[in-house]
């Protein structure tokens, strides 16, 4: 077989960096989108680029959503195999503050790749398999358990361009045949996971408070349930998805939701912590619309590609916090020899 040539967007992300290294591990060729930015943005990657005992390689250009002309010049450079469009502005409460700019990324960005793909496909003869990362935030109101045939109703800015997105794939498929899936993930964490996501600002807090860094973390509403599960299990799921004979859509989840009040309990617990003593409300984490129940039915992915996943939230909380209590012992040491971090932003 010829050399697999992936280009991933995303690929600074959490998913995209378990992907890259999923993909290098099976002998790919990897390519990566990175935006600039005035700092380094590719702390989550680093560790792979750097390393020479890879079996494949990873190869990193600089390129955005947003631009057009850039998405159509690397397809011409990279002629990737597969493509994996992981980038996003992916925080629901931050695209009710920036619709737009979420709406251009997260929605229009997907037609440019499209677009992309199918004049490419066109003047060189040749397929790219293209995934689009779709999200459970698509289902927003929709009674669980939640499969590939439940109805869109989404509650976010971040949610419709998603959907918008998930049905121009869906159309390019039907209209142009373009080999176009869909994976609509449920909410999938990791010790990479950004520090703004619940799961993480969790772990991380409560590994804070044991180390005496902190005491307090303020959150909103923990009556929201989640259906998590590990990022690691979930990009395999998406290459699975570029293996079959025909693109389609599939829902990826573990089938058990809990809310973010048990998640609190698991962790603290984890920690020995009570952690009614050290969780406050703040109403600025409300959003304007919530999404109360997320719970998937993988059934068809296990059925069709026989997809499973590996890690129950028990042993995934347990990852999260066994990761963060050695960054909070490291910023112990620091702090210990006068290097005290400034303290950490509200906003968060
Ligand atoms: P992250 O927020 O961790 O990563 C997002 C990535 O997108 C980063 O590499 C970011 O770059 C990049 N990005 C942001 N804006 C642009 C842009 N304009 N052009 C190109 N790249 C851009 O997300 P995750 O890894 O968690 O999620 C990956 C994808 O899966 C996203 O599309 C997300 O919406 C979707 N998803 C995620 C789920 C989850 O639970 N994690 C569940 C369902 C769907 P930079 O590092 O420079 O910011
Ligand atoms: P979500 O994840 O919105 O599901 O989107 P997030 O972790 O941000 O929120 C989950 C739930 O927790 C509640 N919550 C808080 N959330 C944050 N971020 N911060 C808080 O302080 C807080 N307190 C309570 C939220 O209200 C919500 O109900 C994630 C992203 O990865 C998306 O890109 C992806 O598409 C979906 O998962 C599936």
């Amino acid at each position: 077989m010829s050399q697999q040539v992936a280009l991933i967007t995303g690929i600074t992300g959490q998913d995209g960096s378990y992907l890259a290294e999923f993909l290098l591990s099976k002998g790919y060729d990897v390519h990566g989108v990175v935006r600039r930015a005035s700092n380094f943005n590719t702390e989550r990657i680093d560790h792979i680029y750097v390393d020479p005992h890879q079996k494949g390689c990873l190869h990193l250009h600089y390129g955005d959503l947003t631009d057009s002309g850039a998405l159509r010049n690397m397809l011409e450079e990279v002629r990737p195999t597969e493509i994996y469009n992981l980038g996003a502005q992916s925080h629901v409460r931050v695209s009710f503050d920036q619709p737009e700019y979420t709406v251009d990324v997260v929605g229009m960005g997907v037609i440019r790749l499209l677009e992309a793909v199918r004049g490419h496909q066109k003047h060189n003869d040749r397929q790219i398999r293209l995934y689009q990362a779709g999200s459970s935030e698509m289902f927003g109101s929709a009674k669980p358990r939640q499969h590939e045939l439940t109805r869109f109703e989404p509650r976010s800015p971040y949610a419709c361009a998603k959907a918008y997105a998930h049905y121009q794939v869906v159309n390019h498929r039907e209209s142009y045949g373009l080999f176009a899936t869909n994976g609509i993930l449920f909410n999938h964490e990791s010790p990479r996971r950004g520090e703004t996501f619940v799961t993480r600002k969790i772990t991380r807090a409560a590994t804070r408070i044991k180390m005496g860094l902190q005491d307090k973390v303020y959150l909103g509403n923990l009556d929201a349930k989640r259906d998590w599960g590990f990022a690691g299990d979930y990009v395999e799921a998406m290459w699975l998805m570029l293996q079959q004979d025909q693109p389609d859509d599939y829902v990826i989840a573990t089938g058990t939701s809990i809310s973010i009040r048990d998640f609190l309990k698991l962790v603290f617990e984890q920690l020995d912590l009570d952690w009614e003593k050290h969780v406050e409300i703040d109403p600025r984490y409300f959003r304007p619309a919530e999404v109360d129940h997320l719970e998937g039915d993988p059934s068809k992915a296990s059925r069709l590609m026989g997809w499973q996943p590996k890690t129950s939230i028990t042993e995934l909380a347990k990852m999260m916090v066994d990761s963060d209590l050695r960054l909070a012992e490291k910023e112990l040491v620091l702090k210990h020899a006068g290097h005290e971090d400034a303290p950490r932003g509200g906003y968060r």
